[in-house]
């Protein structure tokens, strides 16, 4: 604390005007008189990146969040100068920088239009506590701007008139508005007049947003140390800032397994043994599909990592292979801390190689988590991570679990007032040697990459699968993750539903809650309507901490079972689906949830809508979340959209009652939509089938679809061996036609698509396959309204009368 010192005084600096101009191929330099230069590099088009450094030098330009693979290069660049302003032009912006100020507008440049712009701009507060500044950015916030993004907040969709801060903390039964969490993402998006932007604040120390909330016409967004570094994304349609956000921070390196994509079980704790093989054998009996079971932190030898306890667990290697003989993968959990132990060798070696964090002046960083004291692996030196990685070798390679669950990765740490690592710990930063304050929000995300990299290696030619608590931006290119130790209450329905959808629009949708809730003991009505949403997560776990009871789907009683397995047998039908929407996401960063703003931006009604979504492209989802509830009012996105369970068509573009008893939930398809459906398994891959069903939604007009497959598993898929469908429908009044354009070298197992069509609005009297006629009475009609057909035809063509 500074006490009435000259600096105490000093409060805000601001730039003054600027004196120097200098052009570096795609960056730019504009220093001021009082020293400070500005940094605006333009990534690309719609992509400029705005750097700021108070004493004339920049750090070393080093970051987690960037990918290596990011884009670069634009199509236009023209920089003009005049009396008052900079002008920099790209194909898709147009970047003000005032010369008295160093303030920065930026409009679109096709209609000219504002798109953001400065209110003070860039300024700093000298911190002589730690050295260095606070950094400060402050915008203007226009009048029906609204908000979104920023990871894990559990907070309604719209963050606008709210305050938020970055740090990763253990956050055991968070409740609505408890903020922070366990995740650090320094994304948002915005969109006002039809336009959208996104702003990435690229800077791992503690980082504040405020979205008027202090006050009504100011955005502001600043940082306890580091720079001001942040990358201005233009869309202007939200989904493209998203995409475009994924492209600097990264996507899923490989798809996940599918199996992953199935429902999963999880408690702390599943142990010993014959328990665990009682729960697995439950799921078979039951016929409740499930692929993946996990072992929570008492499977080991008294809570040390890359260890099993013999009691409980004599011969892991035979059960983990007994369990997947039975369809279910092993996945289990690992914490960054090591108990300190010296007959312990993962201790003895990491101390050895001095891979442990330490504080300031050398003495190691103790502290107590499960295992006791312990010390903890300073992920973010690459010798270490390396390290890391290779201890994975025994537990994938030859005990053969097939995934692995980061725990308490802010880092946690018991019994103390910040339940983290003090500031002063020192960290490598990847030869960037810093303190935890600027460390402690990518901890958790390098502690991740690590283990993925272990997978990666172990697991091959498979794929692995990893699942964090912390993470910062970036961290979706390594792992999975859920949004840690949320309560069984129907409040908690609504927060993960908001949360998944959050993460999604912050480019990490490979996310879900614990299904049911973590801490205490949902109904049986709570855990259905909480198990309708989730299998619409793409992350869908069970998870609780057991010491309020058991929550697997049959202890809920028969109606309630019977419920789950309905559910759950709908996401294995759906799982093409699913694995398209995931391909998507890999392949350009397409959310694989969207909120209804990022779905329709255009339609203003949908900027404060929190509940519903749309899952894939095409399939609209709105979770009941109050008790008793027979149905309940819910926003239509624009268009035609048929009811899931009666195949009524509405049209959309407004609010209306929607029923749904407990046995149900509101969910519409999109009109023109084809989705394809794998028949009902028990685990990935169980079945050998010879069909699967792609329902078609009549539309009369034109809509495409896309199905993507590959072998579910390895990288093949990456040498050309995959399979995608386009499926472009026509609907006339008396005519349907389906054209599938095929790419990719995978031939699925089955031979056949039987095509469902909903709603024709005539009856079939004759098809064309390929412009030839076939006769009626030789295609299996099951159903007057479905036909079996060869999956490599071209083009479908119904007439009728
Ligand atoms: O301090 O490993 O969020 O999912 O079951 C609790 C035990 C540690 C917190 C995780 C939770 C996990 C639990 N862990």
């Amino acid at each position: 604390m500074i006490v009435s010192t000259e600096l105490e005084q000093k409060g805000n600096l601001f730039p003054s005007e600027i004196i120097k101009y200098k052009k570096d191929v795609d960056t730019l330099h504009f220093s001021t008189k009082n020293g400070v230069v500005l940094q605006l590099t333009v990534i690309r088009d719609s992509v400029i990146r705005f750097r700021y450094s108070t004493t004339g030098k920049f750090e070393k330009d080093f970051s987690y969040g960037i990918t290596m693979h990011a884009s670069r290069g634009y199509s236009f660049l023209d920089i003009t100068e005049d009396e008052t302003h900079y002008n920099i032009t790209t194909s898709k912006l147009i970047c003000k920088v005032e010369k008295q100020s160093l303030q920065v507008r930026l409009f679109d440049a096709v209609d000219q239009k504002l798109i953001n712009e400065d209110e003070i701009g860039f300024h700093w507060e000298e911190c002589y506590e730690h050295g260095g500044d606070i950094v400060k950015m402050s915008k203007a916030c226009q009048k029906s701007e609204s908000f979104y993004g920023l990871g894990d907040k559990p907070v309604e969709v719209n963050l606008k008139g709210k305050r938020f801060e970055n740090w990763a903390t253990d956050s055991y039964a968070f409740g609505k508005n408890t903020d922070p969490i366990y995740k650090a993402i320094p994304f948002y998006t915005a969109i006002q007049d039809n336009k959208s932007y996104g702003i990435f604040f690229d800077n791992t120390f503690k980082t504040s947003f405020d979205f008027a909330q202090e006050r009504r016409n100011v955005t502001s967004f600043w940082a306890q140390g580091g720079e001001m570094n942040y990358y201005f994304i233009y869309g202007p349609q939200m989904k493209d800032v998203v995409k475009n956000y994924t492209d600097l921070t990264g996507r899923p390196q490989a798809l996940p397994p599918l199996w992953a994509l199935g429902f999963h079980q999880c408690k702390w704790s599943y142990y010993p043994e014959s328990n665990v093989k009682k729960i697995t054998k439950t799921f078979r009996d039951l016929k409740i599909p499930c692929d993946a079971i996990y072992l929570d932190i008492d499977y080991m030898d008294g809570f040390r990592c890359f260890t099993w306890d013999k009691k409980h667990f004599p011969d892991p290697k035979k059960m983990v292979k007994e369990l997947e003989a039975d369809g279910f993968k092993t996945v289990v959990i690992i914490d960054p801390g090591i108990k300190i132990d010296l007959e312990y060798d993962v201790f003895k070696e990491g101390l050895d190689k001095d891979y442990f964090c330490k504080r300031a002046d050398g003495p190691y960083m103790k502290g107590k988590v499960w295992p006791g004291e312990c010390y903890f692996p300073d992920y973010t030196k690459p010798e270490v991570r390396e390290w890391w990685s290779g201890l994975f070798k025994e537990l994938i390679e030859d005990i053969g679990v097939k995934g692995v669950w980061n725990d308490m990765n802010e880092p946690a740490v018991m019994d103390v007032p910040n339940k983290s690592f003090p500031d002063d710990v020192r960290h490598d930063y990847d030869g960037n040697p810093c303190s935890h304050r600027k460390a402690h929000n990518i901890y958790g995300t390098q502690m991740a990459r690590a283990t993925y990299h272990g997978l990666k290696k172990y697991a091959y030619p498979k794929r692995p699968f990893v699942i964090t608590r912390s993470a910062y931006s970036g961290a979706q290119r390594y792992t999975s993750t859920w949004m840690g130790d949320n309560v069984a209450t129907w409040e908690h329905l609504a927060i993960a539903n908001n949360q998944a959808q959050r993460m999604a629009m912050s480019g990490f949708s490979f996310a879900g809650s614990d299904i049911g809730g973590f801490a205490e003991q949902p109904q049986g009505e709570l855990f259905a309507r909480w198990i309708q949403l989730g299998v619409f997560h793409a992350f869908c776990r069970v998870h609780s901490s057991g010491d309020h009871g058991d929550q697997e789907p049959w202890v809920f009683g028969e109606e309630i079972t019977d419920i789950v397995r309905k559910f759950v047998e709908l996401r294995y039908q759906l799982l093409p689906y699913l694995y398209t929407a995931f391909w998507k996401y890999i392949n350009d960063g397409t959310p694989i949830l969207k909120s209804l703003v990022l779905y329709d931006q255009e339609d203003t009604a949908t900027h404060y809508r929190s509940d519903e979504f749309v899952y894939g492209e095409q399939i609209l989802i709105c979770p009941i979340l109050e008790q008793n509830a027979k149905g309940r009012r819910m926003y239509i996105p624009r268009g035609k959209w048929y009811n899931f369970w009666t195949d009524e068509v509405v049209e959309g573009g407004k609010e209306m009652w929607v029923d749904a008893d407990l046995d149900s939930m509101p969910m519409f398809i999109k009109e023109g939509a084809v989705i394809p459906k794998y028949p009902v398994q028990q685990y990935v891959g169980e079945k050998k089938f010879n069909e699967i069903t792609l329902d078609v939604y009549y539309k009369a007009g034109k809509a495409s679809s896309k199905l993507y497959d590959d072998a579910h598993d390895g990288y093949d898929y990456k040498k050309g061996r995959f399979s995608l469908r386009t499926f472009k429908v026509t609907g006339k009044k008396k005519e349907l036609i389906i054209q599938q354009h095929k790419s990719g070298e995978f031939n699925a197992g089955y031979n056949n698509f039987n095509i469902v069509f909903h709603n024709l609005p005539f009856a079939i009297t004759s098809i064309q396959i390929d412009n030839v006629e076939i006769k009626l009475e030789n295609i299996n009609t099951a159903k007057t309204q479905a036909i079996t057909i060869n999956k490599e035809f071209t083009e479908l063509h119904l007439f009728g009368n």
